[in-house]
């Protein structure tokens, strides 16, 4: 199908985008440097700066063995992902964008296996800063390509699982740590957003089989 629009190539008439949370909507990377340097004041970091690939914890493995076991030890904690700041101009792109016509908005977002605390922050952060009608629009996966919708914004490269064929395009939105990394076109990026994530959601509308 070359175009036709979204209702002709999904047999939906609303654009179902798929937002992350860390790093996307919530400061994870921030969040977690700032916790780091307190409980750890004597030990070694990694600025923003010089952050580099998905997984913390590797990257602090690879700067000292011991690290990888303490870094996890900050996001297993209590109130780390409640107490998360949201990323600049966040919650009002996703409340704008919940409110466009034809569009549905859904977080999707990975929670740790340490379950104690972090699922319940999760819906609690959303309660607080997007109130609690966003509650309706919350998935919790380990996999989100067994989710199905049009787009993904979401800062980790690689989103892989059992399903080969997701039904999204992956729109990486750029973070501390994947800011280096070239991108093999079609991909394309959300810069922050302050980009013109409007724009995206209307090429979709447009093209949805279309990789801009
Ligand atoms: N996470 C780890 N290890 C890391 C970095 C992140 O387990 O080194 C977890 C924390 C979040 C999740 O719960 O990954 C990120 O989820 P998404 O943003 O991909 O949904
Ligand atoms: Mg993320």
């Amino acid at each position: 199908m070359s175009s036709g629009g979204l209702s002709a190539a999904t047999g939906r008439t609303h654009l179902r985008v798929l937002v992350d949370m860390d790093g996307v909507l919530a400061d994870f990377e921030g969040g977690f440097l700032k916790k780091f340097k307190a409980k750890y004041p004597d030990k070694p970091y990694i600025t923003l700066e010089d952050r580099r690939g998905f997984w913390v914890s590797e990257q602090y493995g690879q700067l000292r063995p011991e690290l990888s076991e303490k870094a996890i030890s900050i996001w297993e904690s209590k109130n780390f992902f409640i107490e998360l700041d949201p990323l600049p101009g966040a919650v009002e792109a996703v409340k704008q964008m919940a409110n466009l016509e034809k569009t549905d908005v859904f977080i999707c977002t990975s929670p740790i296996k340490k379950y104690c605390y972090c699922p319940y922050e999760k819906y609690a952060w959303v309660e607080k800063h997007l109130g609690q009608e966003f509650l309706e629009q919350i998935v919790l996966t380990r996999d989100k390509t067994v989710v199905s919708g049009d787009l993904l914004i979401d800062d980790r490269l690689d989103i892989t699982g059992a399903e080969k064929t997701p039904s999204w395009e992956h729109v990486l939105f750029t973070a501390c740590h994947n800011k280096h990394q070239q991108l093999q076109p079609p991909r394309r990026r959300l810069h922050s957003w302050a980009d013109d994530w409007a724009e995206i959601l209307e090429t979709k509308r447009r093209q949805p089989h279309q990789r801009l």
